[in-house]
């Protein structure tokens, strides 16, 4: 969880987003690691708190939209960078298919996602930004898998994710759905409720606990 020392790398990995060096990211990212951080702490307090303040930044017209994008290019650089290192060389062979909501263009947590998976030994499957629902459908058939994962960060897609829900009732009843990402913030409990029994997660420590339960299950 986040330390006072988190808040120092954060600035730092930010300041450096901004100016777009993409170098200095990685050295800062692995500094923090070597000074045993873990992953979802990485991901957690240096990496999505960057990006939190890089859309606020952007918000208030502090920055430009070519900033924002070279800032999440950069992080993304970054994931796939440090993958190798972080997949288990535990496979326990179960799947996820991780996909965002059709018509999502924000992908970059449900990679953090996959990626949490991989470091718990399982296969993840992840498909990026807005699959339409039937193409999405139509992989889960083809793949099989023991889980799926969706994100959904603008609100606006609500509608997408339950009739996404509603598809997933019918074709697959009996696998368990989770889900998170920012549009769950600004909903009531009522809200939630729509979306039945289907498990929310908001950040990256509970899915890794979450993961574990179902790992320590078989
Ligand atoms: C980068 C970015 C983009 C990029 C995305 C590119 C990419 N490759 O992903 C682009 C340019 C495409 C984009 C577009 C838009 N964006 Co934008 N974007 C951002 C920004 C700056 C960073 C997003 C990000 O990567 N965050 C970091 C990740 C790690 O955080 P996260 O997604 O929340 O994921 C974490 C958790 O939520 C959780 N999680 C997420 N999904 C899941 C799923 C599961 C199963 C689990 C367990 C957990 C989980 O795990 C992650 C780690 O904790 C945010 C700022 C912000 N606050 O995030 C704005 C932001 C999300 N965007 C915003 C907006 C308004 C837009 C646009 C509408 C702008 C426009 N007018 O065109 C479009 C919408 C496009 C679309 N159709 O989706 C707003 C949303 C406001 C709102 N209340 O809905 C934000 C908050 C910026 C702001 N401050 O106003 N954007």
């Amino acid at each position: 969880m986040k330390d006072g020392n988190s808040g120092n790398f954060s600035e730092e990995f930010l300041e450096n987003l901004l100016l777009g060096n993409r170098h200095q990211c990685s050295e800062i990212a692995k500094k923090y690691l070597a000074q045993s951080h873990t992953y979802p702490e990485l991901y957690e307090d240096v990496i999505r708190v960057s990006l939190y303040e890089v859309g606020r930044l952007w918000e208030i017209n502090k920055i430009s939209v070519a900033t924002e994008h070279l800032a999440t290019a950069i992080s993304e650089g970054i994931l796939n960078e440090l993958f190798s290192q972080i997949v288990s060389n535990k496979r326990i062979n179960r799947k996820v298919v991780v996909a965002c909501v059709e018509n999502e263009m924000h992908q970059v947590g449900a990679k953090m996602v996959a990626d949490t998976f991989e470091m718990q030994g399982w296969d993840s499957y992840f498909l990026g930004t807005g699959i339409p629902a039937a193409e999405l459908v139509r992989y889960i058939h083809e793949t099989n898998p023991d889980l799926i994962a969706i994100s959904l960060s603008i609100y606006l897609h609500f509608t997408n994710f339950l009739k996404l829900l509603e598809k997933f009732s019918v074709e697959f009843p009996d696998l368990q759905i989770i889900a998170g990402g920012q549009a769950f913030r600004h909903m009531t409990p009522e809200i939630t409720a729509r979306v039945g029994n289907i498990l929310l997660f908001p950040d990256l420590y509970l899915l890794e606990k979450y993961i574990q339960f179902l790992n320590s299950k078989n």
